[in-house]
């Protein structure tokens, strides 16, 4: 079986001006498509039983080992951004609240605390790579994670249900070297809705 991204479901200008519609287009026709088919190259011809890519992460060790590294990298790129853009819209003002909210808000005194703890770990990020709200495997303790590059918290057993991707290549058009500015506006766009249905489909 092949794995097939999740794309963003608006146009690629639909969430200017947070994010521009060259940086929507270059990430998920080119970087997200390129993830998509490495891992589904890598994984051609290897047996394995796992339905979803997050199930794949999870076991990766179970895979042969030369193509391990090639798993992590492309299928870690195709799950972050398949959740990337699967919690973003354009609809302004969606109300923080929700199965995943409450999550959020057994752990965080208010949304203002754990927003600057997400901003904080993104904007602190040394290079490329992903800050996620993540429970653990008993789908308890709701923490930030920073991981480097495009690994996943799968790989740990942890499960994300947001995450922000601070590659350059996410912002630099727009942002240039303004990280901040760009992860500012992520927060206008994160639908909460979306994000308590990551949190059912877990769960
Ligand atoms: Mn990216």
């Amino acid at each position: 079986m092949k794995f097939i991204r999740k794309k963003f479901e608006g146009d690629f200008s639909a969430l200017e001006p947070h994010i521009d519609a060259k940086t929507m287009e270059l990430h998920q026709e080119k970087h997200h498509e390129g993830y998509q088919n490495k891992l589904n190259a890598a994984l051609e011809g290897v047996e394995h039983s796992h339905e979803t890519i997050e199930q794949v992460l999870l076991h990766v060790e179970d895979l042969p080992a030369d193509i391990q590294q090639t798993v992590v990298n492309n299928g870690g790129g195709l799950a972050n951004h398949n959740l990337f853009f699967s919690t973003i819209s354009e609809v302004q003002g969606i109300p923080f609240e929700g199965a995943a909210v409450e999550v959020i808000t057994s752990k965080w005194d208010s949304y203002d605390d754990f927003r600057e703890e997400f901003t904080n770990a993104a904007t602190s990020l040394f290079g490329s790579g992903w800050v996620f709200l993540a429970v653990d495997e008993n789908n308890e303790d709701p923490h930030i994670v920073s991981l480097p590059n495009q690994e996943s918290p799968w790989l740990s057993g942890h499960k994300p249900i947001l995450g922000l991707d601070v590659w350059e290549h996410a912002y630099y058009l727009n942002y240039q070297n303004r990280r901040a500015e760009y992860v500012e506006a992520f927060f206008n766009i994160i639908d909460w809705e979306k994000v308590n249905a990551e949190w059912e489909k877990i769960k």
